[in-house]
């Protein structure tokens, strides 16, 4: 049986990476950070309890900033692969926090290589470094292949391209088996709140419950090519077992605005919005409501007499939302990891919204469920 060791395996594609190596057939260990609250939600479908025999999923606390801890783990487990998915890996927080970003996203990638090395694993453990199309930034070539050149625009970017290329030098200088997904965004409904897609779909069906009244974005034209992380997991475990180690481009090769991730998505909700004004004075108006399309997703319990109305502002721009350096477009050209790896996406960009967008609103209509009823729910709009 083959061992995966996962860093980040409590995030978005940390969880749907242990789903799909535990059907392989691997036992996955998975590396969770210590926190005051169990942070454990997106695998908790696959947690065994520690006293079960041949456990699938043992999870080891540890810390990418920590290489003592690295080391000690990839000694215990002495993994087949890992999976490098750890990392502070919100591109805005990265501008208020940048040494910690550095620590744990360039400095992280070097401490798990050394670990590799020390440990002699060089000839036995393949290594998946989780990199990014956020190292195009201002970019140079549309669209962006494995060959396009860098130029990051945030400390994440700057941290994410050191680690890219400690990835490449370890494979040269060691021959170690290491290799870089440039993943262009993927999202789905595990994605965390503050990322913009996951942001929009579970406020509008908050604003449809009547349980907010609008959303605040920052820069609308921003483009990206969004794919679904479960097709992307796949290609993670894809490239680690190739021949020869290469780097891939993971895109969908379609691109879509903010903005247009906005309308399609309210759409789902049966709402139609005509966009106001420009730049800071931008705002998303309700020009039509069809009441039987939401009617038509499964709410539950919960009453449908909050609903916004036509004329309703629910979208506006706030500035604080603007980075202080911007990656404007971004659209990746997928052609070498189908030409290689015979690799497409399947789930495509429109099911994927309509994907987040029912299961926020089966979250949202719990919630107020529990507020008509009398419980009070936590809500971070108050
Ligand atoms: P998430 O933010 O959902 O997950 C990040 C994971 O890293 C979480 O498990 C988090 O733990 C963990 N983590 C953060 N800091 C540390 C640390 N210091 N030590 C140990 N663990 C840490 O990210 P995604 O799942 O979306 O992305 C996975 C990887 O892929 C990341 O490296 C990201 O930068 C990269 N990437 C993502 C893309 C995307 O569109 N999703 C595109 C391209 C690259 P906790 O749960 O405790 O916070
Ligand atoms: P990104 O994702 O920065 O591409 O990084 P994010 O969803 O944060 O932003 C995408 C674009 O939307 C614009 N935007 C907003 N973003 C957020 N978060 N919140 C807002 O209110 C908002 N309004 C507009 C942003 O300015 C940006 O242009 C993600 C992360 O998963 C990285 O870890 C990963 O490497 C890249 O994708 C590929």
């Amino acid at each position: 049986m083959k061992k995966a060791l996962i860093t980040g395996v409590t995030g978005q594609d940390g969880a749907y990476l242990a789903e799909f190596l535990i059907k392989k057939g691997y036992e996955v260990h998975g590396v969770k950070r210590r926190a005051s609250l169990f942070n454990t939600d997106r695998i908790d479908h696959l947690y065994e309890d520690p006293h079960v025999d041949n456990r699938k999923l043992v999870l080891h606390y540890g810390d990418l900033t920590d290489s003592t801890n690295l080391i000690r783990i990839i000694q215990e487990v002495q993994p087949d692969e890992i999976y490098n998915l750890a990392a502070q890996s919100h591109v805005q927080v990265s501008f208020d926090s940048p040494e910690y970003t550095a620590n744990t996203d360039a400095l992280g990638t070097l401490r798990i290589l050394e670990a590799i090395r020390i440990l002699g694993l060089d000839k036995k453990t393949r290594f998946y470094q989780a990199s990014t199309s956020e190292l195009y930034g201002l970019v140079q070539e549309i669209p962006q292949t494995e060959k396009t050149p860098f130029y990051p625009r945030s400390p994440y970017a700057c941290a994410k391209l050191y680690a890219y290329w400690i990835t490449v030098n370890y494979r040269e200088a060691y021959g170690i088996y290491g290799c870089n997904g440039i993943l262009f965004n993927h999202e789905s409904p595990m994605r965390g709140e503050t990322f913009v897609t996951r942001k929009i779909t579970r406020a509008l069906a908050r604003i449809v419950l009547g349980l907010q009244d609008k959303v605040f974005l920052g820069n609308m034209n921003a483009k990206r090519d969004w794919g679904h992380a479960k097709d992307y997991v796949e290609m993670q475990w894809l490239m680690l077992q190739q021949e020869t180690p290469r780097d891939f481009v993971i895109a969908t090769g379609r691109q879509f605005s903010v903005r247009e991730f906005v309308s399609i998505a309210a759409s789902e909700l049966g709402i139609q919005l005509e966009w106001r004004g420009e730049g800071v004075d931008e705002k998303a108006v309700i020009s039509a409501m069809d009441e039987t399309v939401l009617r038509s997703h499964h709410v539950g319990k919960c009453r449908l007499d909050k609903l916004p109305r036509v004329g309703d502002v629910i979208v506006e721009v706030d500035p604080r939302y603007f980075r202080p350096t911007e990656v404007e477009t971004l659209l990746g050209d997928p052609a070498q990891a189908k030409r290689e790896l015979g690799w497409e996406p399947k789930i495509s960009f429109e099911d994927m919204v309509k994907e987040m967008v029912v299961e926020d609103l089966s979250l949202a209509a719990k919630d107020k469920v529990c507020r008509d009823n009398g419980f009070k729910v936590y809500d971070y709009n108050e």
